[in-house]
């Protein structure tokens, strides 16, 4: 049975000092958020700022906060891949619990350009294992027995389903893309510095997110994007691949529970109950658009079928069971208000996507090859 979200102050208890990695992206820019507004923890948030990184929504949370909350978010722009960087602002943050978010996160960009994906996601977990391991094992015996890291993944680690089943917890790794085999590898570390070295750990493995402040490349903001721009909106292959979709702020309320009360050297699976297919979300969105701007309708006339992704995972989809029976958790949002939620951000922040798309540096030269045909 899922009880309600615990607040956020009581389930961090003593824990005071929290490092983030990854907290200028899309989900860990969720997760700063959160814990400066619902906690009085210091947050000490690690990114390299790379292409998909984001200030602004914290910025904006620190100003409503009011000045006094701006000395509980300390930056330290340290790329992962720095050993000795990252040593340094470990010591420094010397934190009670790591939440591990940073990675290099889009699968196309992994196709055209996987060193980054083996250099940030692999070494820089072994990286920032070595770090905390060592500040670890200098932390006061009462620091040390609540201490934490947690590892956030992915469910892409499984591979791909046919039309049935679910992935749980126990399900074999079978990772089908340069990201995926990244984030596998680098979940193998995570467990490994755990059993060898006693590490106390925890691993999530979630499904696709969406949400505000997600970087403009993947399928949901690019759809919206697109579409309010008159352009054509590219789908995949036969546009049937499915994925489970999970509205961001309810991926935060698992990683804090799971931060804080899962069990040390466990897994949580976390989907979000809504599979769709890809065609669905693109012509939701589109529908839900055409309300916005009858002018324009239908949207639905710039879905265009292109070449498929390389290697492209059919289906995922979670059974989501452990989460919620050992920790009460479930999603807040479905995904009707999650969507519209999503649109109406977008809607706002057009100027926001038109600044941040100006950073995409990366080869678009396979999606440029894509011939595009009618739908
Ligand atoms: P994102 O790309 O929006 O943000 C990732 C952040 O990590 C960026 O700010 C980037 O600069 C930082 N980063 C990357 N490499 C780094 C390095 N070497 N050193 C320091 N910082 C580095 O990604 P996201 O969607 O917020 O995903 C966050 C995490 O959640 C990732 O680990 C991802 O694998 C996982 N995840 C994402 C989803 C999803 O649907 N977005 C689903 C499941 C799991
Ligand atoms: O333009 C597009 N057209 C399209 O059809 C894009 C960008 C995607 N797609 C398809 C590919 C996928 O089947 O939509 C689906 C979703 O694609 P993405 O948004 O790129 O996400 P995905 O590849 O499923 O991976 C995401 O979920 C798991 C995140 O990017 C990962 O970080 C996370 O681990």
């Amino acid at each position: 049975m899922a009880k309600s979200m615990p607040p956020i102050a009581d389930l961090l208890d003593n824990r005071q000092r929290i490092l983030v990695t990854g907290g200028a992206g899309f989900i860990g820019g969720a997760v700063v958020r959160r814990l400066l507004k619902e906690s009085n923890a210091i947050v000490f948030n690690l990114d390299k700022m790379g292409y998909a990184s984001n200030l602004t929504s914290i910025k904006e949370v620190i100003e409503e906060l009011g000045d006094t909350y701006q000395s509980r978010h300390y930056l330290q722009i340290v790329d992962l891949t720095d050993i000795k960087a990252v040593q340094k602002a470990v010591r420094i943050a010397d934190p009670d619990l790591v939440i591990h978010l940073a990675a290099e996160s889009h699968v196309d960009r992994s196709i055209s350009s996987p060193d980054v994906f083996i250099e940030s996601n692999i070494i820089g977990t072994y990286n920032l294992l070595k770090a905390v391991r060592s500040n670890f094992e200098q932390l006061s015996q009462k620091r040390r027995q609540q201490f934490r890291l947690h590892h956030i993944s992915t469910d892409e680690v499984f591979g791909s389903l046919e039309n049935e089943g679910q992935f749980s917890e126990i399900t074999p790794y079978y990772p089908r893309s340069p990201y995926s085999a990244s984030k596998a590898a680098s979940d193998h570390l995570v467990r490994a510095w755990h059993h060898t070295y006693g590490l106390p750990v925890v691993l999530t493995n979630c499904s696709n997110n969406y949400g505000p402040w997600q970087f403009p490349e993947k399928l949901i903001p690019v759809a919206i994007l697109k579409a309010i721009a008159g352009d054509s909106i590219p789908l995949y292959g036969d546009g049937l691949n499915i994925r489970d979709w999970l509205y961001v702020e309810d991926h935060v309320d698992a990683l804090l529970l799971v931060a804080c009360q899962g069990t040390l050297g466990r897994s949580y699976c976390i989907g979000g109950y809504s599979e769709k297919t890809n065609k669905d979300i693109v012509t939701t969105i589109c529908a839900q658009l055409d309300k916005h701007y009858p002018d324009s309708a239908p949207h639905a006339q710039l879905i265009k079928q292109v070449t498929d992704r390389p290697g492209h995972d059919r289906r995922y989809a979670i059974d989501s069971s452990r989460i919620s029976s050992e920790l009460g958790w479930k999603p807040r949002h479905t995904f009707e208000e999650g969507l519209a939620r999503t649109i109406a951000w977008y809607l706002l922040h057009q100027d926001w996507c038109k600044t941040v798309n100006q950073k995409i540096s990366y080869s678009k030269k396979r999606l440029r090859k894509q011939k595009l045909t009618l739908c």
